[in-house]
């Protein structure tokens, strides 16, 4: 048994019809079946540990803003922000309200565990059928508001950096991927020793890309597009996520894996079908980068409040690191 009482990869228990790496049932308790999977792992005392991190009070926002991604891809529809003019209805206040219309898929989001199912048998976390998921509000993203939002310490794996450093040319609108050596050499180099609920966070250039390039550009790459960096879609990968008990993970990649996934090591199958983890995608870690490079230090204290919607899927992530 590793730290926090969870097994390491190979010693997890065998799940009924489920290949080898399935988690299901680890954080039931009492006879409840749990809802919100590794985000058992931010306990009170990971959390407390984590205010460590907060040395100089300087504060970076994660959310990019909530008109991007312009013009979607995967058929997802465009941001819509409308504003009303009380006043020039007639009201005797001075007054605007706005109504925002998005998917939540769109822009920088936490993806929940009703997003997406194991792809070998449709079940979702702790065997949630893909025809049961309408008809109940189980393992909704609100109960990550229930438990208290996502608190603890994050880090920063920054491959854009990394990869300049390294003399590495890629093109982040291709299948180009972040693999383990890698991901375990930009911690070595970045002097990042990973603890039990840590939430790892990955810089893979996509918004970098996204920043540098013309709208036709991105309506070519990313509304047409479909082959996207992104951390590799391998065994190795998933075992190194398991072990190192992370309580959630994402980054500024459209997928966080490299897209398309390859099955049978698609990451969003493990990530939030067999493990029950938020996968964070287009997080803006662009100013979070700098700071860091600044502080010379890529761990950080983090908050995330997710929005509070009963059986929700997905979420901008509302995210703040602090140093
Ligand atoms: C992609 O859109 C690439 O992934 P997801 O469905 O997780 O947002």
């Amino acid at each position: 048994m590793a730290d926090l009482g969870l097994p390491s990869w190979k010693d997890l228990p065998r799940v009924e019809g489920l290949p080898h790496g399935c988690a299901w049932g680890l954080f039931d308790k009492d006879g409840v079946r749990d809802e919100i999977g590794t985000l058992n792992l931010l306990t009170p005392e990971t959390v407390v540990k984590a205010r460590d991190e907060i040395q100089t009070g300087k504060s970076v926002v994660l959310n990019w803003p909530i008109d991007h991604v312009h013009e979607p891809g995967f058929g997802r529809i465009k941001p819509a922000i409308n504003i009303t003019d009380w006043r020039a209805k007639g009201s005797p206040w001075y007054s605007y309200d706005d109504e925002i219309s998005l998917n939540t898929q769109s822009g920088s989001q936490w993806d929940g565990l009703r997003h997406w199912g194991h792809s070998g048998t449709g079940l979702y976390y702790n065997r949630i059928h893909h025809d049961e998921v309408l008809k109940t509000d189980r393992i909704g993203i609100d109960h990550w508001s229930k438990r208290g939002g996502i608190v603890g310490r994050g880090v920063l794996l920054d491959y854009v950096a990394y990869a300049a450093r390294h003399n590495i040319q890629y093109d982040a609108m291709t299948r180009h991927r972040i693999t383990l050596d890698v991901l375990k050499d930009i911690a070595k180099e970045q002097n990042v020793t990973f603890r039990p609920g840590d939430i790892l966070l990955v810089r893979s250039g996509w918004i970098r890309w996204y920043n540098e390039h013309s709208a036709e550009e991105r309506v070519a790459k990313v509304k047409n597009g479909s082959e996207y960096v992104g951390v590799d879609g391998s065994e190795e990968v998933v075992e190194w996520l398991w072990n190192n008990h992370f309580a959630a993970v994402g980054g500024d990649a459209i997928g966080f894996e490299a897209w398309p996934p390859q099955l049978p090591w698609c990451l969003h199958d493990y990530i939030l079908a067999l493990w029950g983890m938020p996968l964070g995608e287009l997080w803006d870690l662009e100013a979070l980068a700098k700071a860091c490079e600044t502080h010379k230090r890529w761990s950080f204290f983090i908050t995330s409040s997710p929005l509070n919607t009963p059986g929700g899927i997905a979420s901008p992530p509302n995210a703040i690191a602090i140093f």
